[in-house]
């Protein structure tokens, strides 16, 4: 029997398990990135871990997403990750560079190697036939000292791509089309494989685009063949010689199969306030619309800059919108600022921000009240732009820069016959705002700066013998990360002070929870389906933490998330009977007897015990042997100092 792409590349990779689906397996990882909101605290781990240079073949830091410097500490926590990754041997791509998934695409990225990265949108890295996943801060630190990484063998589902797109038409349509059809939570457990006639006619960034919204699906990683195409942007890299042929067996099995004709996809957008709501311009209708914002790691190539560029030449950004384009690195913008397409969006009446993250995760750019904003972006959770009642409609860049000079959402097809946009023979390089890391050599002598705001982990405890407490919170399906742990321009300069940053913890939901649970002591959270989607950040894990939180009872996780929970040491359980959901409210008196001594025997199914009304409530607790390891010894960084300990005894 023929393999998958993604089973070609596990397979080259796998250090601990067997190929079962549905069980966990090891796998070595080649490469890391982290982003300064999630690195700041990986690198604290690395730290603490405590092996002093990167055991992978490569790793770099980025910083990209604060970059705000309101105050000392976003420049503070840029100073410290860039004296970090000099001293253990990490890249530093400086601020100004780009933003991460964007540059690692074009300068680091290998077909058939591994990747993880502190970022949920790490799969971008699929568009170059990698298995690039998103994790949290402390695997990627675990991974950075020669650790493996762990994850359920996934199912892997074929998208059969045919056809090719009509003008005008986007790779955002197409996996606006894949959210539509597998919802944001169709994706759990599953790797999303991109095969057919169809993938030839797309270039690598319009790939990357689809592996990096495949994100909001809930998968894993999403990944492309690494063909003729792959090849070319490679060489217009300067990278030609880490090419390689990567595709399917002809006879590969799939655990599901899609099919989409490239020709029958249309402009769409996703509505307020979920990637997944899904409607084309003609279901929206007229939409009158104040903002428009163009970039992210998901739109902000240099064929996308190239294709808003075109369209806003000689046309002036309607009075009632404010536009702003954050091309995706140093190397798009300088680009545009060497053909003139640049002085075309400027002209146009655009405003240019930094080549970063920026209004895609709440740093600046939040929209009037009420205001309705389209946006490039990957996600349109509720709050998220900074603005509560903010409409955030995610779109093509083709769509977004037509609507912003109409002043409505549009139909980009409205333009008419499309120029030919071609990925150009010879990117412009020049790699000098990525810092090499010191001799090995040297790197003792090496300060690692840190500033007053960088406070160090949370203090973690082995698991308790009996948990007795109250339930602090209760909550509805498909709760994001950004719920339970806000970002944005306020709080994310607090991604280094967990103490600090907790008293925000999911205050979008109940502002008196972080002061509630304190008070508390120790307590649990009960919520509904897909808990914890969206981002990677393990903060949704360290902050509740920090507040005493020992279990959070559940219908479904989102994967991420839940590896975050167990790694600090916090219990993940869902209900045997989803409907035991309604049996369990805000403020109930709750407790799992015999706790420690269960999970020990490595029993699954556990009995929660509702003292306010009686009730006997059966959870699952699912764990691998490693996985009950972690939550016994309090968390991830525990187990593998503990690891580390028994390892060195025994020599
Ligand atoms: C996001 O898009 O939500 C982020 C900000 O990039 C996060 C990481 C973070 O919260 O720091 C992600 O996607 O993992
Ligand atoms: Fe940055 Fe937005 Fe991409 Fe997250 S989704 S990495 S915030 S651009």
């Amino acid at each position: 029997m023929g393999l998958t792409l993604t089973e070609k590349i596990l397979k080259n990779h796998l250090v601990d398990g067997e190929f079962i689906k549905g069980s966990e397996i090891g796998i070595k990882i080649d490469q890391t990135l982290t982003q300064d909101a999630t690195g700041t605290m990986a690198y604290l781990e690395f730290e603490a871990i405590g092996i002093p240079r990167v055991k992978t073949e490569r790793s770099v830091a980025y910083i990209d997403h604060n970059t705000l410097q309101n105050g000392f500490e976003n420049a503070d926590d840029h100073r410290f990750i860039g004296s970090v990754a000099k001293k253990h041997g990490i890249c530093f791509s400086r601020p100004g560079n780009g933003i991460c998934h964007q540059v690692h695409l074009e300068r680091f990225g290998i077909p058939g190697k591994t990747l993880i990265g502190s970022d949920s949108h790490t799969p971008t890295g699929g568009g170059i036939g990698m298995i690039a996943i998103g994790a949290g801060g402390l695997d990627v630190a675990v991974a950075m000292g020669g650790g493996a990484y762990y994850i359920t063998y996934p199912k892997i589902v074929k998208v059969t791509l045919t056809g090719k797109l009509s003008p005008w038409v986007a790779a955002k349509d197409v996996i606006l089309e894949v959210l539509k059809r597998m919802t944001v939570k169709g994706g759990v457990g599953k790797v999303i494989e991109y095969g057919g006639e169809g993938v030839k006619t797309l270039t690598v960034p319009e790939r990357a685009t689809i592996t990096n919204m495949g994100a909001e699906l809930g998968a894993t990683t999403s990944i492309f063949p690494s063909d003729d195409v792959t090849l070319a942007f490679l060489k217009a890299q300067n990278r030609a010689e880490v090419w390689t042929e990567l595709k399917a067996d002809d006879d590969a099995v799939y655990d599901e199969e899609i099919h989409i004709d490239l020709s029958s996809v249309v402009p769409m957008a996703a509505c307020p306030h979920s990637p997944d709501n899904v409607k084309t311009v003609a279901e929206i209708g007229r939409l009158k619309i104040d903002q428009v914002c163009i970039g992210s790691c998901t739109n902000s190539s240099f064929i996308d800059m190239m294709k808003v560029a075109t369209i806003l030449k000689g046309r002036t950004v309607h009075p009632s919108v404010s536009l702003s384009i954050a091309p995706g690195s140093k190397q798009v913008l300088n680009m545009l600022a060497s053909n003139g397409a640049l002085a075309d969006m400027i002209d146009a009446g655009a405003r240019i921000l930094e080549s970063a993250c920026g209004p895609c995760i709440g740093m600046g750019q939040s929209p009037n009240s009420g205001g309705v904003s389209l946006r490039t972006f990957n996600r349109n959770f509720e709050g998220r732009s900074g603005t509560k009642d903010g409409q955030i409609y995610l779109v093509s860049p083709e769509m977004a820069a037509i609507s912003a000079i109409k002043g409505y959402l549009t139909d980009p097809r409205e333009l008419g016959n499309m120029p030919e946009f071609h990925l150009p023979h010879q990117f412009k390089i020049n790699d000098n705002m990525v810092e090499p890391p010191a001799d090995e050599k040297d790197m003792d002598g090496i300060e690692t700066l840190r500033g007053p705001n960088i406070q160090p982990y949370p203090v973690t405890s082995p698991l308790l013998d009996d948990i007795a407490c109250k339930v602090s919170l209760k909550v509805g399906d498909n709760i994001t990360t950004d719920h339970i742990m806000p970002a944005g321009a306020k709080i994310l300069p607090l991604r280094s002070n967990i103490p600090a940053i907790s008293m925000h913890c999911f205050t979008v939901c109940d502002e008196d929870f972080p002061k509630r649970a304190k008070q508390l002591g120790i307590s649990i959270i009960v919520g509904g389906s897909n808990y914890g989607q969206g981002s990677s950040r393990e903060h949704a894990a360290l902050a509740p933490l920090y507040l005493g939180i020992k279990a959070v009872v559940v219908k479904s996780f989102a994967r991420i998330h839940r590896a975050n929970l167990i790694n600090a040491g916090i219990l993940p359980l869902t209900f045997v009977n989803e409907a035991d959901y309604d049996r369990i409210g805000q403020g109930d008196d709750v407790v799992l007897e015999n706790l420690r001594a269960d999970i020990e025997s490595g029993k699954s199914e556990l009995t929660l015990i509702n003292r306010s009304n009686g009730e006997e409530i059966p959870v699952l607790c699912e764990l691998t042997g490693r996985t009950r390891d972690i939550i016994l010894a309090g968390g991830l960084l525990d187990y593998t100092r503990l690891s580390l300990t028994s390892d060195a005894g025994k020599n």
